[in-house]
């Protein structure tokens, strides 16, 4: 299959994870692990490399929890892309599979995503339904299980945008990714990607407070943020979610991955561009040129990491 350079629906971006994942061969692996609340399956790809001894540690990677944010899932389409294609030619990404297992879901909501191609183009959340007939959907951003929760940083309304759901961890989207990311053994690292505002985010989430981990966090999100800038990709900001976006929220998944797994390495990537317009409505011609400044940020991010405790 050919590198994906446009906003796909959701059957053929599906598609284009089955074919990836056949020609892949031996390294890859698709994984179901559980089904959307309109019931489209959800695909990890998991990614290894030919030299994979066992017991590596691993990298889990999401994209489109929010549907609207279409440069999130092409982009990590476009990741799964190089580490199948370019594995053994490209030193970068060599190197990134001979240390890590990749488990990449380009899609966390993908009746969210779908929604957006065929009704709103602005939507955000999930499609379930609510205590209210007239208001669709859980912002599964909102939703993960981690502490926090009591704090009023969510919205308990269900016709917001952001409302969390009824309770934490409500969602068969939620619920899906959870268990899956409890069963991955020796989870190093966790990367969520997000649009807009060229950010890189690092925990807390919930509350305007660093984490013990904050200055190897800081340091690794500098580095990848420097490489996107001598890319060409413009200037990032690396800090705290709340204090860079100047709100807290609770129930996202880079709280609950920081919590509940062992990965430490947690990051959201708020993807361009910087501002609206456009926005949301990043165009088509634009997504190589992003794909091409992203990238390093990636391979700096997972190169500082490596061999990090
Ligand atoms: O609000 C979100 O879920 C994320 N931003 S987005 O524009 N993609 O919706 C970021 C959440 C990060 N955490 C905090 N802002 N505290
Ligand atoms: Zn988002």
């Amino acid at each position: 299959a050919d590198v994906l350079r446009s906003y796909v629906t959701h059957p053929v971006m599906d598609h284009w994870l089955e074919r990836m994942a056949s020609e892949c061969g031996d390294r890859c692996t698709l994984i179901n692990i559980g089904q959307s609340f309109e019931g489209r399956e959800m695909k990890v790809i998991k990614i290894t490399s030919n030299s994979s001894t066992g017991n590596k540690s691993a990298v889990f990677v999401e994209g489109g929890a929010h549907a609207r944010e279409w440069i999130s899932p092409v982009f990590v389409n476009n990741l799964i892309y190089k580490l199948i294609i370019e594995y053994g030619v490209d030193s970068s990404v060599t190197l990134m599979l001979d240390n890590y297992d990749w488990y990449i879901l380009p899609l966390v909501n993908p009746d969210g995503y779908q929604y957006s191609h065929n009704n709103e183009r602005y939507w955000r959340k999930n499609r379930a339904t609510t205590i209210f007939r007239d208001c669709v959907g859980v912002d599964l951003n909102r939703n993960f299980p981690s502490f926090g929760m009591s704090d009023p940083v969510y919205s308990k309304h269900p016709c917001e945008d952001t409302y969390g759901g009824p309770f934490p961890g409500s969602e068969r989207e939620t619920k899906n990714l959870v268990k899956f990311l409890l069963g991955v053994d020796k989870l190093h690292v966790f990367l969520s990607f997000h649009s807009y505002s060229k950010m890189i985010l690092i925990p807390w989430s919930h509350k305007m407070k660093p984490t013990t981990h904050h200055s190897a966090l800081k340091t690794a999100g500098m580095a990848a943020a420097n490489a996107m800038e001598a890319a060409n990709g413009g200037k990032w900001v690396v800090g705290l979610a709340g204090e860079l976006l100047s709100y807290n929220a609770a129930g996202t998944s880079l709280d609950w991955a920081y919590a509940n797994t062992e990965a430490k390495f947690v990051f959201t990537f708020e993807m361009p561009p910087s501002r609206s317009p456009p926005g949301f409505v990043l165009p088509e011609s634009s997504i190589k040129s992003v794909v091409d400044t992203t990238w390093p940020g990636v391979t700096t991010l997972i190169k500082t990491i490596i061999n990090t405790p």
